[in-house]
């Protein structure tokens, strides 16, 4: 769409929608003052203590509405084999009235806000322009944090660039009712929908991160993954970290982890390692393309993060605390007497708190006082090791990808691919235990989740697949990032897990810098390239010898039941490419070898 269709749309969302009031948000900080005020005197957010928590604030969400619903988000395509067998496919013939009926008033008694905004650095030759309508003021608080927002981006629009026409509404008209502190629809009525034709997102019926905050997940990685494949380049689900060694040279290095598994820690991570440095770029979005030198290179799409707060505290991630201090939202963390915030993992537990379920808590107490699915959004600019390269709309160069995710056992710490082929086989077999970070009965349960997009890619996923195989095109490896399998989350037999983690992972990106300078040794082993225990830097580190072989343990059998099942899941998927099962053929056979 573009500026000559954009107040017509804007009129006929209305005249569907009917709110009281339509109000064009100029992405202002008096604004956003003026809406947060709004919602402290509806008793709809608590504004935290000054002292502890300077111009920050805590939202609690419906239980019913903490997380991305999956099976409530669709891809309406006009065929169903474009959706592929990993979405929720649904006819936009059937959707569309279906969902109209839904708009239908559903912002009566509500004002319809507009929001300008644009995925991306501006000026950047893929950044991504949009519109999101919504009557929540929640949302419109949390886009102007999480993307670069207001009256400047309608400048841009009204000059006549595309826009993606995005619709969001919380589903609760008010009609002869009185409002509730989180308005939600009930899950049979939410929609999360996506009309990759016509560029179009329709959201209705959750106020919850990415359902309804409509340039994260839906605009800058389904509908961009789309556009993407169209247009040559990639949308992924990725952080983007700045490594620097005690010389002063530094590389950018892409990590493709699912939810809750460690993507703003490590793009925030302090390195135990002393003179190594990382900065930030991003934390959960890589828009990755390739310039005329044949090489690729990444940007952030979004300005801000929607972190993860459980598990976060000032030893595992200092540089999110102190993102955190001030001018940040919180949305279904627990709260203290004194309202300051508080989740497991933060440090001991006061005796009494607020849960987020705004329940008294005392310690001791068996749910959790914090939802796990808890997050912080905060401004990029807050992050005390923000690269200067963050806005940047040239990118950064990429020098390498790790995938991975959650998996108690048979994946090493870390394993280079023979080649960028075998790096693409390593993210389409990956796989993760199930977090909190989607609503699932499933939570715990290994899935497989292709580069940590499997909720993520807006087609079908043997395109998804062909498009890597298409971006590397005829690039010589020299050219290529190295890619690398690795996994935090090993286990031993008593559920613990074997490598620290955090500062310590800094550990495994010196080998991976070092690699990628041609300096670093490895050794070769059926699976790829994996560092012998002389090759890690474990100065300092406390790790018996047992630990380590676990960590670096190649278990023949655990890889072959590992290949065969992946078989299954290849077969399940259609045509994907024949590349990936030459992949997993040559990876059989040298398994085959080991130990003969
Ligand atoms: P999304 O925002 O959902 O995409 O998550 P994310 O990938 O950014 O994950 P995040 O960094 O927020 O981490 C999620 C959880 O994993 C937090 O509770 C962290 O404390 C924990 N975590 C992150 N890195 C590590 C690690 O190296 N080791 C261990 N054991 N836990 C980690
Ligand atoms: C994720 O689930 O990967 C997130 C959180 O980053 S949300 O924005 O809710 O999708
Ligand atoms: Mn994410």
């Amino acid at each position: 769409m573009n500026y000559k269709a954009l107040h017509s749309w804007i009129d006929e969302m209305a005249s569907l929608c009917k709110p009281d009031n339509i109000y064009f948000c100029d992405g202002s900080e008096a604004e956003y003052q003026d809406m947060l005020k709004k919602l402290v005197n509806e008793k709809k957010a608590v504004k935290l203590n000054p002292e502890k928590r300077p111009n920050s604030y805590a939202f609690f969400s419906d239980p019913s509405d903490v997380a991305r619903v999956e099976n409530r988000t669709f891809i309406a395509s006009m065929k169903e084999s474009d959706a592929g067998p990993t979405n929720n496919w649904i006819d936009p013939l059937i959707l569309k009235p279906k969902m109209t009926k839904l708009f239908d008033g559903s912002m009566r008694g509500r004002t319809m806000y507009v929001i300008p905004f644009v995925m991306g650095p501006i000026g950047a030759d893929i950044a991504q322009y949009g519109i999101q309508l919504t009557d929540s003021p929640y949302v419109v608080c949390n886009m102007r944090l999480m993307t670069r927002m207001g009256e400047h981006i309608l400048d841009i629009i009204e000059g006549g660039k595309d826009f993606i026409p995005c619709l969001h509404s919380v589903g609760y008209p008010l009609v002869n009712r009185p409002d509730l502190d989180w308005p939600s629809a009930p899950i049979e009525e939410k929609y999360i929908a996506h009309f990759p034709e016509e560029r179009l997102i329709w959201s209705y019926g959750s106020g919850y991160g990415g359902n309804a905050l409509l340039g994260k997940k839906c605009l800058a990685l389904r509908i961009a993954s789309k556009i993407g494949q169209e247009e040559g380049f990639q949308a992924e689900h990725m952080l983007i970290l700045k490594l620097t060694n005690p010389e002063g040279i530094s590389k950018f290095i892409l990590g493709a982890f699912p939810s809750a598994c460690g993507k703003t820690n490590l793009s925030m991570l302090i390195p135990t390692l002393k003179g190594w440095t990382v900065e930030t770029v991003g934390d959960d979005i890589a828009w990755i393309f390739k310039k005329k030198d044949g090489k690729f290179y990444a940007i952030n799409p979004e300005k801000g993060f929607f972190g993860v707060a459980k598990g976060t505290s000032y030893e595992t991630n200092y540089n999110a605390m102190k993102a955190i201090e001030k001018n940040t939202i919180f949305t279904n963390v627990a709260l203290t007497e004194d309202l300051d915030v508080y989740w497991e993992g933060m440090k001991d537990a006061p005796d009494k708190l607020i849960s987020w379920k705004k329940d008294i808590w005392h310690k001791g107490d068996k749910e959790p006082a914090a939802h796990p699915n808890s997050r912080f959004t905060v401004p990029i600019e807050q992050a005390p090791n923000l690269a200067k390269e963050y806005d940047d709309k040239d990118g950064v160069l990429i020098s390498a990808i790790l995938v991975g995710g959650r998996r108690a056992n048979t994946i090493p710490l870390v394993i280079e691919a023979f080649s960028y082929n075998h790096g693409i086989f390593m993210g389409s077999m990956m796989g993760s235990e199930i977090t909190a970070a989607a609503i699932s009965d499933s939570i715990g349960k290994v899935r497989r989740d292709p580069f940590a997009m499997l909720p993520f890619i807006g087609y079908h996923i043997k395109d998804y697949f062909n498009h890597w195989f298409n971006m590397k095109g005829q690039t010589s490896e020299a050219l290529l990032p190295k890619i690398y399998y690795v996994n935090w989350f090993r286990k031993d037999e008593q559920g613990n897990f074997i490598w620290p983690g955090f500062g310590e992972n800094s550990r495994v990106l010196k080998w991976i810098f070092e690699r990628c300078e041609h300096k670093a040794k490895g050794i070769e082993t059926p699976i790829g390239i994996m560092p012998d225990k002389q090759d890690l830097d474990l100065t300092g580190l406390n790790i018996t010898d047992k630990d380590l072989d676990t960590l670096f343990e190649v278990d023949k059998k655990a890889w072959l039941d590992e290949l065969l099942d992946l078989e299954d899941y290849y077969k399940s998927l259609g045509d994907i490419p024949k590349a990936l099962y030459e992949e997993l053929y040559q990876e059989r056979e040298r398994l085959n070898k080991l130990g003969e």
